[in-house]
């Protein structure tokens, strides 16, 4: 009999361990997933996380469903569009300066700031070219991530954000119809909401020695109306990962991510009205749409060293399907690089 306890004892003792080492870590290369997604992990009680991303994404031609569209189909005044001025390019950078920190191990607290860069280059039906410009901050989100489970090798978390309207609605730029004055740009040229935002989402990770893997559904949610009269649409995300790690410093990724936002509810009163024929940009009806990306990505964890505890990231997306109300500017680019730097 004590023969047997003892047995069952180390057996179980055995069973403790090997549940205790399987337990899910972020102290792993692929502990974080791919940088192109956002609120993935949590941290433990005392970590405080410093980070900055970078994004890139390049958006060339227009689309109206799934259809590419010529420059001159958009202009064409006999045709079925018959605006006056088309875009025809628009790269986008943001920097997100970034802040977590968990109090607790069950709650990561979060804050970010992006700041945004846009270009966007235009042809009018004369043929003349023009650039417009605009750079500001975006909207600040503030937040926290709750630790619902942890079973293993496997994690659930939720994250709560609100992002709050501190980024431009009210960009300004000379165009060659008002030069010398300063206009107001369009929708897609304004570096915020204008409203408060709520940003909810839940995320799932799972680990083996070699593998992990990972998915996230994730939601911006416009509350009322801005100061100028419109609310940007919804959009709503899934996103599912794999990574393979090669070694305790660098793992590899692939990721698949299916977006849809909605149009714009409301109208600027500044913009020329709903339906009116002068750029599709300004019209808040010609805005929705949905993607699917795909892309690979590559994370680094510095382990020792002066850059000990640094991580560094890079991830490339190029879209699939796109299905958009256009004419629009469509997608054919992304890339996010990102450092992060964890004070124990
Ligand atoms: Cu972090």
């Amino acid at each position: 009999m004590m023969r047997r306890v003892l047995g069952l004892s180390v057996g179980f003792a055995f069973m403790m361990v090997g549940v205790i080492q399987a337990q899910w870590t972020s102290s792993r290369p692929d502990g974080h997933a791919p940088i192109g997604v956002m609120a993935d992990h949590t941290h433990e009680k005392g970590e405080i996380m410093l980070s900055y991303r970078y994004m890139y994404m390049d958006m060339v031609g227009n689309r109206d469903g799934t259809d590419q569209l010529s420059i001159a189909e958009i202009l064409d005044a006999n045709g079925q569009y018959g605006f006056m001025i088309t875009p025809t390019r628009m790269p986008m950078q943001m920097h997100m300066f970034g802040v977590m920190y968990a109090p607790v191990d069950e709650v990561t607290l979060v804050a970010s700031l992006p700041v945004i860069d846009l270009f966007m280059d235009h042809v009018t039906r004369a043929g003349g070219e023009f650039t417009t410009n605009s750079i500001n901050v975006g909207d600040l989100r503030l937040g926290g991530m709750i630790q619902l489970a942890r079973f293993g090798e496997q994690s659930v978390h939720a994250t709560a954000l609100v992002s709050l309207p501190v980024g431009a609605i009210d960009e300004t730029d000379v165009t060659p119809a008002s030069s010398p004055n300063f206009v107001l740009l369009p929708y897609p040229m304004q570096t915020g909401s204008g409203t408060f935002d709520l940003r909810p989402a839940l995320t799932y990770l799972g680990q083996s020695e070699w593998w992990s893997w990972g998915g996230q559904a994730s939601a911006v949610i416009r509350t009322g109306t801005n100061d100028n009269d419109y609310s940007l649409g919804n959009r709503y995300s899934g996103t599912f990962w794999g990574a393979r790690r090669f070694s305790d410093w660098v793992s590899a990724s692939a990721r698949i991510e299916g977006t849809t936002w909605d149009d714009i509810d409301g109208a600027d009163p500044r913009l020329p009205g709903p339906g009116a024929l002068v750029v599709p940009t300004a019209r808040p009806d010609l805005r929705g749409g949905s993607r699917i990306d795909v892309g690979v990505g590559v994370n680094v964890y510095i382990r020792k060293g002066v850059l000990k505890a640094t991580r560094l990231a890079l991830e490339g997306m190029v879209p699939i399907y796109q299905d958009l109300d256009g004419p629009q500017l469509e997608t054919d680019w992304i890339v996010t690089g990102g450092v992060q730097y964890t004070i124990f």
